[in-house]
């Protein structure tokens, strides 16, 4: 009797779960929609991983949003969005359903899930300590497949399509994964491209060379989430607490949370800028920060201030990391470093 009782709720669950799939598409655009109309957000962050292992949780306790968290699995069956506030700035944190094996081929609706993920500035893995290892090789195969390329910089590469001449090869480092005459086979046969210069200056893979052709891939920064350490022996927690780009947490008890948020803000890389009006000290108050992606330069604090900046830009004085000098001439096209004050000079 109560055996059938408990399967009669698994049951119950699981037809749930399948009419919440249904409707999952929908509310994975609304979270799209939002990053648009939200101007003051940042940065965006998505949680990828297996079921239950504890996304939901940690959008709980690292913003105000209440996201359900419960001991089976897909509890989350939408996005649910969260704000995390960080040294000024509101990053979005997205609670995503848990992604199962072949999600890329369209398993559990995990194609959505991932292409959700796929327009954020940062993927936060959340792994569970007892298989970490295994969910990320998979985890990273799955994002792989939906063109998605994490921890990786886009391989230097540059094909350039000619009339005739047929495919120059240059290469400015010894290839020891590929030769010129799969590079010829590859881009002439499977691309039909027959005249091309190639211009290769680092050691690619024949996968890379396929990334370079195909084109349409994205190459993301991940944080590696290893979660429920509370479960682990401690040699097991250090194999990886050494590993890059990972940080160990136990969210239920309150293990690193600090750490993980500081990492992240670490992973986005956003650059903060600070004004000086002439003659007057910066504000560097957090409130008064102009926020920036990595790379950002003087030409793009421009922009942020006002459309015409660009136009009238005279010249600005550069306090910094990212100059020699305090202060420093710089044009539009400087590079700031984060903590930068910037004075802007118009004609
Ligand atoms: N031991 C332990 N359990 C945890 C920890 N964090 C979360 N849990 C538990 O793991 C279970 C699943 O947590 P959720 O946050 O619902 O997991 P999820 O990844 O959102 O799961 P889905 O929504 O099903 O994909 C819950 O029972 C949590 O209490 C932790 O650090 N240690
Ligand atoms: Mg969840």
């Amino acid at each position: 009797m109560l055996k059938n009782r408990a399967l009669e709720r698994v049951n119950a669950r699981e037809a749930e779960v399948k009419v919440q799939l249904r409707k999952l598409t929908p509310n994975l655009n609304a979270a799209a929609q939002l990053k648009e109309l939200d101007q003051r957000l940042k940065a965006h962050t998505a949680q990828i991983g297996f079921p239950s292992v504890g996304k939901s949780t940690f959008l709980s306790t690292v913003t105000e949003t209440a996201s359900a968290c419960a001991s089976y699995e897909f509890t989350t069956l939408t996005c649910v969005p969260g704000v995390l506030e960080m040294h000024g700035a509101r990053i979005q944190v997205l609670d995503l359903p848990g992604i199962i094996e072949g999600a890329a081929s369209g398993k559990g609706r995990g194609r959505q899930v991932i292409a959700t993920a796929r327009t954020s500035d940062l993927i936060l893995m959340m792994l569970s300590a007892a298989n970490a290892d295994v969910e990320r090789r998979k985890l990273i195969k799955e994002l792989s497949e939906m063109g998605i390329r994490v921890n990786q910089q886009p391989p230097d590469v540059v094909i350039t399509p000619k009339s005739r001449g047929g495919i120059q090869i240059t290469s400015t480092c010894q290839l020891t994964h590929i030769d010129e005459d799969d590079i010829k086979k590859i881009i002439g046969h499977e691309f039909k491209t027959h005249n091309a210069e190639v211009v290769i200056r680092q050691d690619i893979t024949v996968d890379q060379l396929i990334d370079v052709l195909v084109g349409n891939r994205v190459y993301m920064p991940c944080l590696y989430v290893v979660n429920k350490i509370d479960t682990l022996s401690f040699e097991a927690l250090e194999h990886f607490a050494l590993e890059p780009r990972t940080v160990v947490t136990s969210i239920k008890d309150g293990i690193n949370i600090e750490y993980v948020k500081e990492m992240i803000w670490r992973s986005l890389g956003l650059v903060r800028v600070y004004t000086k009006p002439r003659g007057e000290p910066p504000c560097l108050d957090a409130k008064a920060a102009m926020f920036f992606p990595k790379g950002s330069t003087v030409e793009d604090v421009c922009k942020g201030i006002h459309k015409d900046f660009v136009s009238k830009f005279k010249g600005a004085k550069v306090w910094g990391r990212s100059v020699k000098f305090q202060p420093q001439n710089a044009g539009l096209s400087h590079v700031l470093a984060d903590n930068d004050v910037v004075q802007i000079l118009l004609d």
